[in-house]
């Protein structure tokens, strides 16, 4: 692929957008190989994944403005489909997704990382909407996530006034989970920098989540967004179902036997190597 990375280490997966010269925004290309990444995941190893951009800059500026200023209407349309597609396929993705936000998250690029479970981000990140400036509305799913991400009076501000927001405010509202910063050492020279501490942290993130059972980790993730979707006595049903589907899995028994063994004595078997099954 010209435009994506992938790199497995152990049960993690890493998805790079690599258009740095671009900011990484998203063209046509990109989103046609980022959805082939993610269906090439294999889902029998990988266990959580982290989405990031290339560089330290952008981790997507948005759509690709160029691209979409000559699009019809009808062609606008399918790149529009093309995008909400691909952010479904990520949000409705088995295994959880962490978004590692580095630098410019706008328009598509805030949108995209939405569309993740998680989001955490470096000190230089900004996000924001700024289509209304553009003519245009937030297109792939922005009006919707972000105002069921942060307060609807929030997401309304942000997107009527096109406001960039830098990493504290984004992790004030609620946008963003944490925020890294460059580490530095005593004479104040750069040891680690912000983008490094960030996958550092995406990475420990993502060993935690891979480290728990997998299909009770899968079936939290559908849960809460079926859940979400419904009113509460539809999604306390979804809930059951999927709680009672975890059950007479291998891995119910091995996360329950190891507790109750644990019991019995406190030296006996600590981690249990969940097995997916
Ligand atoms: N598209 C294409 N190229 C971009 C880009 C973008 N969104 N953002 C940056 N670039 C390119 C620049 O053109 C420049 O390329 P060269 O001139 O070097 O060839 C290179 O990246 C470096 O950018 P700058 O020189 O501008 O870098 P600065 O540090 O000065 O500024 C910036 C960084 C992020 C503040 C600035 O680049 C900027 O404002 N970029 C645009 C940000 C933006 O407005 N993003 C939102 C795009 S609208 C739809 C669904 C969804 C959407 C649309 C339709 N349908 C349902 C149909 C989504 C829309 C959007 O995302």
């Amino acid at each position: 692929m010209e435009f994506v990375l992938y790199e497995q280490k152990d049960k993690i997966g890493i998805i790079t957008i690599n258009r740095e010269k671009a900011l990484n925004a998203l063209n046509s290309q990109v989103l046609d190989e980022l959805s082939e990444a993610f269906d090439a995941v294999d889902l029998n190893v990988v266990r959580c994944l982290i989405l990031t951009g290339a560089g330290e800059k952008s981790f997507v500026a948005g759509a690709d403005i160029g691209e979409m200023s000559t699009l019809t209407k009808a062609e606008g349309e399918a790149f529009g489909k093309k995008g909400n597609d691909l952010f479904r396929k990520i949000e409705s993705f088995p295994i959880p997704v962490i978004a590692a936000v580095n630098g410019f998250a706008l328009g598509g690029g805030c949108e995209i990382s939405m569309s993740c479970d998680i989001r955490i981000c470096s000190d230089n990140a900004m996000f924001g909407q700024p289509e209304v400036g553009l003519g245009i509305t937030p297109g792939f799913g922005g009006t919707q996530r972000l105002a069921r991400l942060v307060s609807p009076g929030m997401a309304k501000q942000l997107i009527y006034t096109a406001r960039n927001i830098k990493a504290d405010e984004a992790y004030r509202i609620g946008l963003v989970n944490a925020v890294y910063s460059a580490e530095t050492d005593e004479a104040g020279n750069v040891t680690v920098s912000a983008k490094d501490a960030l996958m550092a942290a995406a990475e420990k993130m993502a060993a935690g989540i891979a480290a728990q059972a997998p299909i009770a980790v899968r079936n939290c993730k559908k849960a809460i967004n079926d859940g979400l979707q419904v009113n509460i006595d539809e999604a306390i049903v979804i809930e059951e179902k999927l709680f009672g589907d975890c059950f007479e899995t291998e891995d119910q028994k091995a996360g329950m036997g190891n507790f109750l063994k644990k019991k019995d004595d406190p030296t006996k078997v600590k981690v249990v190597d969940f097995k997916n099954a």
